[in-house]
């Protein structure tokens, strides 16, 4: 029975990425990945390739029109991703950061929301400086950003709809699997469950004149399992769970860690996200505060996961 929805599963993945619209930048992405990847498995130390994770970050969008005109969107500020993002590369690790156009970006969290207009101003002799209430904000998102990618650690991937992000994602985790168990998976984003299937979509953008709107939507397949049984399978894989309803959060970061054979879940609701998280595993459920006010809760968070990275690597290598 178990064989028979596996292979059920198997074609219901097969089928999503068959009817998917082709990758834009397939190529160039691809090169970017080898090339990001390669220098990785070619600094390897005692304990093998230099770890790597992929971070992914942000919600994907649904388009309801292949020429897309609306989509229905996935709430994620990116802020998750991107604070994860600069504690791993703080940590020595190197980081594949899978993000949606317009999200939260790492070393950026200081600024204001509309950085150009805001942080700069015109002198006199219409130069550009960088307004005094600012610069220390955008001196550490320039640093920091430039040091992280000129330096080889960071490599920035966007994407927009679920297609391209589950395309990426495959193309990431296929590429990484050359590193064994120093790839780590950190699947932050907010994927959406529902979907237009390409074939079935509307060409054009769909007429209000023809009345109240019937769609139907087509369930995501589960992308998890995929990946941990054929894409990277000797890679660590955390992923995340948010509920609003605090009654069901563990029992479905529960579910998640059994089905998906993940090696942690993060389990959080969405009002208190910021603040505390819960990380589950397969032999404890831990609390992850943040200090105070001012701290975040991913710098204890990526401690806790990189400890449990590192017992992954030691086991596997006995
Ligand atoms: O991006 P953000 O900081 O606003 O929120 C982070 C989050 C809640 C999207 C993330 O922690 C998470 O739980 N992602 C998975 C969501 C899901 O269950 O699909």
């Amino acid at each position: 029975m178990d064989a028979i929805n596996n292979n059920d599963a198997v074609d219901e993945v097969n089928s999503f990425f068959e009817s998917a619209p082709l990758l834009k930048d397939a190529n160039s992405i691809n090169a970017k990945l080898t090339q990001f990847i390669n220098q990785k498995s070619s600094l390897s130390g005692s304990e093998g390739p230099k770890r790597v994770v992929c971070v992914t970050s942000g919600g994907t969008t649904v388009p309801l029109e292949q020429r897309c005109v609306r989509y229905i969107d996935n709430f994620s500020s990116g802020h998750r991703g991107a604070t994860s993002c600069e504690y791993f590369l703080k940590s020595g690790y190197s980081v594949i950061f899978l993000y949606r156009r317009g999200t939260c970006q790492p070393y950026c969290r200081s600024l204001p929301d509309d950085p150009l207009l805001e942080c700069f101003e015109l002198t006199d002799d219409s130069c550009i400086k960088v307004h005094e209430s600012h610069s220390e904000a955008v001196k550490k998102a320039i640093s920091g950003h430039h040091a992280a990618v000129s330096g080889g650690f960071l490599l920035k991937l966007p994407f927009t709809t679920i297609f391209e992000y589950l395309q990426m994602l495959r193309l990431i985790a296929t590429s990484m699997k050359t590193l064994g168990p120093s790839a780590m998976f950190y699947l932050a984003a907010a994927v959406s469950d529902f979907y237009v299937p390409w074939e079935s979509m509307a060409v054009h953008k769909i007429q209000s004149a023809s009345g109240p709107l019937d769609m139907r939507l087509a369930q995501v397949p589960k992308m998890l399992s995929v990946l941990r049984n054929q894409w990277a399978p000797s890679a660590f894989c955390v992923s995340f769970k948010l509920e609003t309803d605090t009654e069901i959060l563990l029992e479905k970061a529960g579910n998640a860690l059994k089905r998906y054979k993940m090696h942690a879940v993060v389990a959080n609701e969405l009002s208190t996200r910021k603040e505390v998280v819960i990380l589950v595993t397969n032999s404890e459920k831990v609390s992850v505060y943040r200090e105070n006010d001012h701290s975040d809760v991913e710098s204890p968070l990526i401690k806790l996961l990189i400890e449990k990275h590192t017992s992954y690597i030691a086991v596997i290598k006995e």
